[in-house]
């Protein structure tokens, strides 16, 4: 019996500073609406989708930084979205910044969460590869401080049983490691979740600047191809805040292929049939890791040590 998942892509355009969170759910609301009307399972929306892409800034003031996080999950903001997701019978995966208090102690994640069909949180994920800087950089056009607003992600790299799939998340800079997308495919994901902010401008090395695009579907192609699984990255495009984000949000087959992309810079749906069948025709043959995976060869890849 063939798997067919009728996957969504909602691309989100800019979110700007004093949006507030339920006019972003409102605008994803709209595009699940749509997703609906394609008879879409799953929506996959995009990194820290309630606000704006707040590590652009330098924000020196607690409480205002604070205010970007979310202390619970689902809340006051995002229950509408919720129970959208429920009435149409629509899965997500939503990207968010999250404040937890563990053992006492306060910590702060750049997560995404995997919620059913019946509007129920099945899964968390919290970014483990945070790209930027931690100090104030003042002579950079826009700051990039992941690094100081959130905490390495302590879940791993999680695969969740699910709508009769294995589905696997991660967040924006993840796609760049191949790491990711192996130890997902080791677990045997059909579907990898991934929401992005990426600014076209690129401080430390803006001779690549025109290259963003190539790179965003360079990564989510290979990551598909290579562990033969369907790969869905969604977007917050456009210029947002002054600082120019890419698009190219889209579905990867197993094969590598770019089955569908977004075309523009805002708010756009894009859906597709995915025949999680496909997958075996990589993982049972080019990469059928237990034939062809020499792992006895690989120890370097988990050393600390960086031998350039
Ligand atoms: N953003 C970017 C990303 O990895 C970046 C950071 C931009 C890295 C451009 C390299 C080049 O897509 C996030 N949020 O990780």
């Amino acid at each position: 019996m063939t798997r067919i998942l009728n996957l969504g892509v909602a691309q989100l355009g800019p979110i700007a500073r004093d949006e507030s969170r339920s006019s972003a759910v409102r605008r994803m609301i709209e595009l699940m609406e749509q997703a609906h009307q394609q008879k879409v399972e799953l929506i996959v929306f995009p990194e820290l989708a309630l606000t704006t892409f707040f590590p652009r800034w330098y924000l020196e003031d607690p409480d205002e930084l604070e205010a970007f996080f979310e202390t619970e999950m689902p809340n006051q903001a995002t229950q509408p979205l919720f129970d959208a997701a429920a009435r149409m019978g629509i899965g997500f995966y939503l990207g968010y910044a999250e404040l937890c208090v563990e053992n006492g102690q306060r910590h702060q994640f750049n997560t995404s969460i995997l919620v059913d069909r019946s509007g129920i949180i099945i899964g968390k994920y919290r970014k483990i590869h945070l790209p930027g800087h931690s100090e104030h950089e003042p002579e950079r056009p826009f700051q990039h401080l992941e690094k100081r607003y959130f905490e390495t992600g302590n879940l791993g790299f999680p695969a969740f049983d699910a709508m009769d799939a294995k589905l696997g998340m991660c967040i924006c800079n993840d796609r760049r490691w191949p790491e990711t997308f192996r130890l997902l495919g080791l677990k045997g994901v059909e579907i990898v979740m991934v929401g992005y902010n990426t600014p076209v401008h690129y401080p430390p090395a803006p001779q690549m600047d025109h290259l963003q695009d190539f790179h965003n579907h360079l990564s989510l192609q290979a990551g598909a191809y290579q562990n033969g699984t369907w790969v869905a990255g969604a977007a917050k495009a456009g210029k947002e805040e002054g600082c120019d984000l890419i698009g190219g949000s889209c579905i990867v087959a197993p094969s590598g292929e770019i089955m569908v992309r977004c075309e523009t810079l805002g708010d756009e749906l894009i859906s597709w049939s995915c025949n999680l069948d496909e997958c075996r025709e990589i993982q049972d043959n080019i990469f059928n890791f237990s034939i062809h995976r020499e792992p006895q060869e690989y120890g370097a890849l988990s050393e600390v040590t960086h031998k350039r």
